[in-house]
């Protein structure tokens, strides 16, 4: 597919006020994670949006009232904290604990917490910031170099295992939460440790320094962010090196090749994501951000071309990236077997990151789209209901009961039976609390025309358009539950203003209704253009009736089968849910009854359960198979709630009866 493009106009300013306020942080930037200089559409900070119920409200509480202390005490539990307190006192790395990039999920757990206090400004959170910013402070060296690992007395030197050290990735989570924290309560003593940190690495790494790369991208949008929040060219510059540094095999060889950190083709030169996925979309991240602020097309063309078709063949239903649990990579092309599905949580994570800047970078709803299935079913499926569990790897097919974890104790990595409290690798407990924190600001965009809606949820959306005009929404839905969402105009300038809605691609037959007139609205956008007045509605109605899917048949692992999905939600079949608790293989549904709403968050489909146990041989000349058993209709439920009722087998594509297999 041939694409072209351009860099956008500035959209940055849009504030009346002082653009520096009394803390040193530029007000007229967005608080928010990302915030380009120049887009095609401007996000909306912490503060312009506020989630106020609903699904997404529900897990924004839970996060901040159970999720960022859960965290806080494994890191403390395990040491991961300590490590600061020992290299601070010099006795690191003798008796560190955990793995070379543990320091990570302490940076990670301070973007949460400092996005948390923008979104609540609760004071208890601040003292948290504050306490574990000095413990981290403390530990730094006074030419700027951070890590328990390396660079120690009796341990590996600085830089000496760019493939597996993990530390320019580690110094990338600390950017991002000195970010997180500089645009939320302005500059402070973590700013300081960020920028400290950037400059050792411009020096070590710029352009006459070390010819370098981090086997772990993550340092590149972090960079771009720092330099966004700072002014300071050369982390722009850094990041740009790095990005295109990357494919060169500048990274020595290692057992799973040098794609696995995406050090086998030039950014731009590559077709598709691949290798391990964490890494790959965090790396197109990058190249996104690097692509926006220096205006170079080609790279954002590049990053297009790979997203287009990793989506379009190494995607799962729910929106998971990853089917090689070896490497936790991407399979090569259609290669999406449900029951291997390793889909980590992270990298749905680094998926929603990527799409979300290209959103901002080209303003298509496709991107939006991308985010939601994301949302809904990989990132919301990772956290339990409590937010004290986590699932690593999200399976779309569980064929054994799993085991409860130990609630005490860590469990080895990726365990994706049931949720686990903590994993001696816990990337994933601290990229959903940060992801949590800042849910609100994936909600809605502008543009100097007005407000564009991509995600929805209850909440309001206050901001200022350019020339001053104040606009504030309120946004009231049951979605996903239900289809309809209420938009009501709270205060709007006297000028015409956009409200720009998203029509999902499965939302066929859709319609908008603005002053008691209704008119459709395809797969896309539709906007409504006019002056406002408050007191206003707009009506949004998404059919979300429960809908079978089925997948292209050279993903050969579900051929036969069909998903069911309910408007951004895939649904699957729990053991749970069968009659007796039977093993869910053993149904199969009856394609020409079509799903059927039973209230609630219970669909229904009909089939039969077959008794195939005591068939000695599991392959058949075609229609010579044991005959379908008893005729039943079966219960499913969203897929991210899965596993919530203990120990269950789980399936999202069901097996359709067919005349090859039936006698
Ligand atoms: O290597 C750091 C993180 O640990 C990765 O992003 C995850 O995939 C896990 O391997
Ligand atoms: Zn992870």
């Amino acid at each position: 597919m041939t694409h072209s493009f351009s860099i956008p106009m500035t959209l940055r300013a849009t504030t009346d006020e002082d653009p520096v306020n009394s803390t040193g942080a530029d007000v007229s930037v967005p608080a928010a994670p990302v915030a380009p200089t120049r887009s095609r559409l401007r996000p909306l900070g912490v503060g312009e949006v506020t989630i106020t119920g609903g699904p997404w409200g529900r897990r924004q509480d839970v996060n901040a009232s159970a999720t960022l202390a859960h965290i806080e005490h494994w890191l403390e539990h395990e040491g991961w904290l300590g490590n600061f307190d020992a290299t601070a006192a010099g006795e690191s790395p003798a008796g560190r604990t955990g793995r070379e990039f543990s320091d990570s999920e302490v940076y990670k757990l301070l973007e949460a917490l400092a996005w948390e206090h923008g979104r609540s400004g609760d004071p208890a959170v601040d003292r948290r910031i504050r306490a574990i910013t000095a413990r981290i402070a403390a530990a730094q060296d006074s030419d700027g170099y951070l890590n328990t690992v390396f660079g120690r007395p009796g341990g590996p030197a600085r830089w000496s295992d760019l493939e597996w050290g993990h530390e320019l990735y580690c110094l990338g989570h600390l950017f991002q939460a000195g970010v997180a924290r500089a645009r939320t309560s302005g500059f402070d003593e973590l700013l300081a440790v960020c920028t400290r940190a950037a400059d050792l690495v411009c020096e070590v790494f710029g352009p006459d320094g070390r010819d370098a790369v981090c086997g772990h991208p993550e340092i590149e949008p972090a960079l771009v962010e720092l330099y966004r929040v700072t002014g300071t060219r050369r982390y722009l510059d850094q990041a740009e090196l790095f990005v295109h540094r990357r494919g060169r095999h500048l990274l020595g060889e290692i057992e799973f090749g040098s794609s696995y950190f995406q050090d086998d083709i030039p950014v731009l030169e590559a077709d598709v994501l691949r290798g391990h996925a964490v890494r790959a979309t965090y790396l197109s991240s990058g190249a996104v951000d690097v692509a926006v602020e220096t205006g170079n097309t080609e790279l954002l063309g590049a990053i297009v071309r790979q997203w287009e078709n990793t989506v379009a063949r190494r995607t799962y239903l729910t929106g998971g990236m990853g089917s090689r649990h070896q490497d936790e990579a991407y399979g090569e092309d259609f290669v999406l077997p449900p029951d291997r599905a390793y889909s980590e949580t992270c990298a749905g994570i680094g998926s929603v990151q990527l799409a979300w800047r290209l959103l901002l970078a080209e303003g298509s709803p496709r991107y939006a789209d991308l985010i939601e299935r994301t949302l809904y079913n990989v990132v919301a499926a990772g956290p339990s209901d409590s937010g004290t569990a986590f699932f690593y790897t999200n399976t779309l097919h569980q064929r054994v009961l799993g085991t409860v974890p130990d609630p005490t104790r860590a469990v080895p990595r990726a365990a994706s039976s049931l949720r686990a409290p903590w994993f001696a690798v816990s990337c994933c407990p601290t990229n959903v609390a940060r992801t949590f924190a800042s849910l609100q600001t994936l909600l809605a965009t502008a543009d100097d025309d007005g407000i564009q809606l991509h995600q929805y949820a209850p909440a309001t959306i206050t901001t200022t358009l350019p020339g001053g005009r104040r606009l504030t929404l309120s946004m009231r839905t049951e979605y996903p539950r239900a289809g309809r969402v209420e938009v009501y105009v709270d205060s709007a300038p006297s000028t015409p203003v956009s409200i720009t809605f998203r029509v999902p691609g499965w939302a066929v037959g859709a319609t908008l209704t603005d002053r008691g007139v209704t008119r459709s609205a395809a797969p896309g956008t539709v906007t409504t253009t006019r002056v406002l007045v408050s007191g206003d509605l707009l009506v949004l109605e998404l059919p979300i009736a429960p809908r079978l899917t089925v997948a292209d048949s050279r993903i050969d692992a579900v051929r036969g089968t069909v998903a069911v999905e309910r408007g951004p939600q895939v649904l699957c079949l729990e053991s749970v849910d069968m009659p007796d608790r039977r093993h869910v293989d053993d149904f199969v549904v009856d394609p020409a009854r079509g799903p059927v709403d039973d209230g609630g968050d219970r669909i229904r489909v009909h089939g039969w359960v077959h008794d195939r146990d005591s068939d000695p041989w599991p392959y058949h000349s075609p229609g010579s198979a044991a005959p379908q058993g008893d005729s039943v209709s079966v219960v499913l439920r969203p897929y991210s709630d899965w596993a919530e009722r203990g120990p269950s087998t789980m399936r999202v594509f069901l097996p359709v009866s067919t005349p090859t297999e039936e006698s």
